[in-house]
This record gives structure tokens, C-alpha cells and sequence, in this order.
């Protein structure tokens, strides 16, 4: 006992009461491209042209479905959204390192990026933020967990995929997404100490971008750097440039790799920013200021990945113009679909959350229902 590292009481024996206990030392931050797109050549992962093409592709659709979609938002024809504008580099280069047969990846709602990789329907993605049920599940044989809006409530379930995993020693990695407002809940705190406990292949991906809902990331923990709350739970952490897309890929590729090989768990934070509101229910002008935002939007990770990827001749002005016409093209097809199919009746609302109603419940499905009929109201309309 009197030996044992935590214990101290050989220390005080030695007559040495005080001295520094060193933690591995090991946080990195990576940044590939700088502000203006222009790279470091030894670290540029050079994914191939076609890789680097639908990278490019899947960014500016993410991007182009979320400006659609708060256009639909404020025309009544979806409920509340949440956008990803100024975060697509983070989600969408870190879910193409994911193998779609073994990995799973478990998103929380701000990553549409992803959920189309994954194989998600893109008028599912419409259907979920226009409240309807169905677009909250993944399509069949889709290794990803539905749509988690309460905070950090995904990550254990998470960490649960990875102890599996673990368990019958298949050697698949899950990836994980939260903000850094998650980073306060128990529930990250938990499952990040049972994945260093028990060394699971798990890769947590925290997106700071820099505000949880009007709460600033200064305020949010006194930590310097998100990254830093893996050494505490006994693993790696890393921070990247999560607005620089071959950065978050590197990291992430490094962190599955790592998994998979048994070396366990990694927590990224992708330090990005939110450039549009939380949700189409707030006014973040209330809360920030202009020149923080613009200081940002230079720092977009769509024009910096396309002065890359230009700059390395894999894009030019007639392939960048097709790709947008593409783009625009399948996300109005996407909100065409969805508007077709919403033959669903409204009183579905009551069947999702128990398996018998309560009584009361009961009380206001009928209610409800004559509503519906004096309104002359049916399925669809
Ligand atoms: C458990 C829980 N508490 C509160 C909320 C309300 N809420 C929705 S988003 C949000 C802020 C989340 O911030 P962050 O984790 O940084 O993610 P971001 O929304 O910025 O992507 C809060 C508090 C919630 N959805 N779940």
C-alpha cells in the first residue's frame, strides 16, 4: 500500500511531501489548409480525384439542403431547423472515413452531411425536421442510431455500441458527434471514463462550435481546450481545425485506424463555427456580435476546400458549376418527394411514445380527432 503511486505515503516517508505526477503529454492541434485554402504539403492526406471530388460534392449539399430548408422553414412548409452552416467540413470529412458495412456512427442532428453518406434519404432529413416520425430512423441496414436531440444522450449509447464491439472482438470503430455544450452533461463524462476504462473503440467527435445556443464556449467549462478531457479519462485527444476538411480527416482517419487496432478510444474536437442560427427559433444577433460572425465567414470551409482542390487541378469553373446544378437539382427533387409523400395521418402523433396510451392521452387523441374532422382536416392535408 505504501507503494502504490496514488497512495503518496512513500512520498512523505522520503520527506518528499510535494512533486509534479506527469500525464502523457500528448495534445496535438492539426490544421492542413489555412484560411485561404493553401496547404501544407507534408501533412495533405491527397485523398484521390474521386474521393476529393465527392468530398467537395457532399460539403455544398449539406450546405445547399440547409439553405432550403430554413427557406422552408420561414414559408411554413417544415418545422424548427437546425443548420450546419460553417460546420460541414466537420461532420461531412469525418463520416467518409467510416465504413458503411461495419462502423457505426452515431450522429446527434446537426450533420445532414452524414446522415446522406450514411445512406439516409434526404426527404427522410426533411421529414425529420418537418416532424414526422419516419424521419428520425435510418434506413434499414444502416449501422447508425436515429436522431438524438437530447443532448449527450447519444454518447452512451454510443460507447454501448463500442463495449459490444469489444466484447465479440469485432474489429469495427464507432464515431460518435456532439457540440461542446454536450461536453457538460453526465452522460458525456460517463461514457468517455467507461471507453478509457474499458478501452473501447470509440471515436468521440465534439463539435465546438463555439456556442450552445446563446451560451459561449468560455462559459461553457474552464477547460482551455475541449480536447484536453480525454487525459483525464486515460486516452487520446486531439484538436483540429474542424473548418479545414483534410485536417478533420487526418485526425479521424488516425483515431479509427487506432481503434480498430485495439488502441481505444480518441476524443477530436473540431474547433468550427456555427454561422447561422441554433435553430430557426432564434435571433443570434440578440447574443453575438456581427464581427464575430464575419471574422468566421472568412474562414468558410467550402471556399477553402475549392481554392484546394482548384489549386490541385481537380476542380475547375465548368466541373465547380456542374456540381452546383447537380446539387441544387437533387435537393429539389429531395423537397419534391417530401412534399408528395405526407399522406400521414396527424393523429399518428399518439402512437410513437407508449405502447399503450394513457388515459388521458386517450381523451386527447378523441379530441383531437373531432378537431380534425370539424376542420374537415384528412390525412395529407
Ligand atoms: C438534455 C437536453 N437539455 C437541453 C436541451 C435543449 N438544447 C437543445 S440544443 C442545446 C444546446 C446544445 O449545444 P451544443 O451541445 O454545443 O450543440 P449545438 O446545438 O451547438 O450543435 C440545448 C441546451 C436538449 N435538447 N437536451
Amino acid at each position: 500500500m505504501t507503494n502504490h503511486p496514488a497512495h503518496g505515503r512513500k512520498e512523505r516517508l522520503d520527506g518528499v511531501p510535494r512533486k509534479p505526477i506527469k500525464i502523457k503529454p500528448t495534445l496535438e492541434y492539426l490544421s492542413i489548409l489555412d484560411g485561404a485554402g493553401k496547404v501544407d504539403d507534408a501533412l495533405d492526406p491527397k485523398l484521390d480525384t474521386d474521393r476529393s471530388i465527392y468530398l467537395y460534392r457532399l460539403m455544398l449539399l449539406a450546405r445547399r439542403l440547409d439553405e432550403r430548408c430554413i427557406n422552408m422553414q420561414r414559408q411554413g412548409r417544415i418545422g424548427t431547423y437546425g443548420p450546419c452552416r460553417g460546420q460541414e467540413a466537420t461532420h461531412c470529412a469525418s463520416t467518409i472515413v467510416m465504413d458503411k458495412e461495419g462502423d457505426w456512427v452515431v450522429h446527434a442532428f446537426r450533420e445532414p452531411g452524414s446522415f446522406y453518406h450514411r445512406g439516409w434519404p434526404l426527404e427522410r432529413i426533411i421529414q425529420f425536421w418537418g416532424g414526422y416520425e419516419e424521419g428520425c430512423t435510418p434506413p434499414d441496414g444502416c449501422r447508425d442510431l436515429p436522431i438524438a436531440v437530447p443532448i449527450a444522450s447519444q454518447i452512451p449509447h454510443a460507447m454501448g455500441l463500442a463495449w459490444g464491439m469489444k466484447l465479440r472482438d469485432d474489429k469495427h470503430a464507432v464515431l460518435c458527434y456532439c457540440g461542446e455544450g454536450g461536453t457538460s452533461e453526465g452522460d458525456f463524462h460517463e461514457a468517455m471514463n467507461f471507453a478509457g476504462a474499458y478501452h473501447l473503440p470509440l471515436v468521440t467527435l465534439i463539435q465546438n462550435n463555439q456556442w450552445a445556443i446563446s451560451i459561449p464556449r468560455e462559459a461553457q467549462t474552464a477547460s482551455e481546450t475541449i480536447a484536453q478531457k480525454a487525459l483525464a479519462y486515460g486516452f487520446d485527444g486531439i484538436q483540429v481545425d474542424g473548418n479545414d476538411p483534410l485536417a478533420v480527416y487526418v485526425a479521424t482517419r488516425e483515431a479509427v485506424d487506432k481503434a480498430k487496432s485495439g488502441g481505444g478510444p480518441t476524443l477530436i474536437e473540431a474547433v468550427t463555427y456555427r454561422l447561422s442560427m441554433h435553430t430557426t427559433a432564434d435571433d443570434p444577433t440578440k447574443y453575438r456580435s456581427d464581427e464575430e460572425v464575419k471574422k468566421w465567414e472568412k474562414l468558410d470551409p467550402i471556399p477553402r476546400y475549392r481554392n484546394y482542390l482548384v489549386g490541385r487541378g481537380i476542380l475547375d469553373d465548368k466541373l465547380i458549376e456542374e456540381i452546383e446544378a447537380d446539387v441544387l437539382a437533387e435537393v429539389a427533387a429531395a423537397v419534391d418527394r417530401y412534399e408528395a409523400g405526407r399522406d400521414v395521418d396527424p393523429l399518428d402523433c399518439f402512437d410513437y411514445l407508449y405502447a399503450e396510451l394513457p388515459a388521458e392521452l386517450v381523451e386527447q387523441r378523441a379530441e383531437f380527432e373531432l378537431c380534425l374532422q370539424r376542420e374537415g382536416v384528412a390525412a395529407g392535408h
